[in-house]
């Protein structure tokens, strides 16, 4: 993991800050902000400024606990954290929500730091990595499959991680571009393989917004190794999950709240301390 030196809290700040970037430069939020009813508006803002009050009145709320919040939220958008706040603490609820109705397999938030366009690796191939990348290789295959048991051929499927270090290429500076990002398709019977290194337990950034309020509430900054994809294939809802490693020492306090035991991975080792792991995407078609 990193060490606690200034060049990795600089960088550490600044993976908060691109996500805001990376999120303001995708036009469709804005679009929704301005597509959203005035009814769904009206509820929703009204049931979420009565759950501040109730709590405001159940824990009596002094001014000074007041002047806290206000300097803290305009701190978060200074730091360009409101992404990963919302993404950390939130959204878990919104996937849930979302995918309720589905039949096939679970999926899980997808976070900050996503990045479309990952370069192409087939059906078989390696993530683009460094000739020193660190961490043991890790080899997985898998089948995609519609509910119905189908084999779906050229489903996409995009994975990305951090490295060793905990660094997300294109959110921290000095990784070259598409680091630990690539984008497979599966062959005819559904099948792809994919390898990549095993990424390293992971802390959200500790030195801005986020890493103060954890400080002050006492919490953790964690999540577990995990690494993340979205599985898309026509006709088909697009799949967004993480998958972990058991035995890791957050899989059962995750900061993000993003686990759950169908997105747990099953490795096994081979020699030289590499691994293979087996896991396979079930989607459902689009209704209606
Ligand atoms: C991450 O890598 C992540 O996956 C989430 C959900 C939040 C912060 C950093
Ligand atoms: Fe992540």
């Amino acid at each position: 993991m990193s060490t606690d030196t200034a060049v990795d809290t600089a960088t550490a700040a600044a993976s908060g800050a691109s996500a805001t970037e990376r999120f303001q430069t995708d036009k469709s939020p804005f679009e929704a902000v301005r597509d959203t009813p005035a009814e769904r508006v009206d509820v929703l803002a009204r049931e979420v400024l009565e759950a501040v009050h109730a709590t405001i009145r159940r824990n009596k709320v002094t001014y000074d606990e007041y002047n806290a919040l206000k300097a803290w939220m305009i701190q978060v958008g200074q730091d360009g954290e409101w992404p990963l706040f919302l993404d950390v603490w939130v959204e878990h609820v919104v996937e849930e929500v979302a995918t309720d109705h589905r039949e096939g397999s679970k999926g899980t938030i997808e976070g900050p730091y996503y990045a479309p366009g990952a370069p192409e690796g087939g059906s078989r191939g390696a993530v683009p990595m460094r000739a020193d990348e660190q961490g043991t290789p890790l080899t997985w295959t898998g089948t995609v499959t519609s509910v119905d048991g189908t084999p779906l051929q050229g489903a996409k499927i995009e994975l990305w991680h951090a490295d060793a270090d905990g660094f997300y290429s294109q959110f921290a500076p000095g990784l070259p571009e598409w680091n630990l990002r690539g984008s497979f398709t599966s062959d005819n019977d559904g099948t792809f393989e994919i390898r990549t290194i095993r990424p390293a337990p992971y802390q959200i950034p500790t030195d801005g917004s986020c890493g103060k309020l954890i400080a002050a509430a006492g919490w953790h900054a964690w999540r577990p190794a995990h690494l993340h994809v979205k599985v898309s294939a026509p006709g088909h809802e697009e799949l967004t999950a993480q998958l972990y490693f058991p035995g890791d020492d957050h899989n059962d306090d995750d900061i993000a709240s993003a686990v759950k035991p169908e997105l747990m991975l099953d490795p096994k080792p081979v020699t030289g301390g590499s691994a293979t792991v087996d896991y396979g995407f079930v989607l459902d078609p689009v209704r209606g």
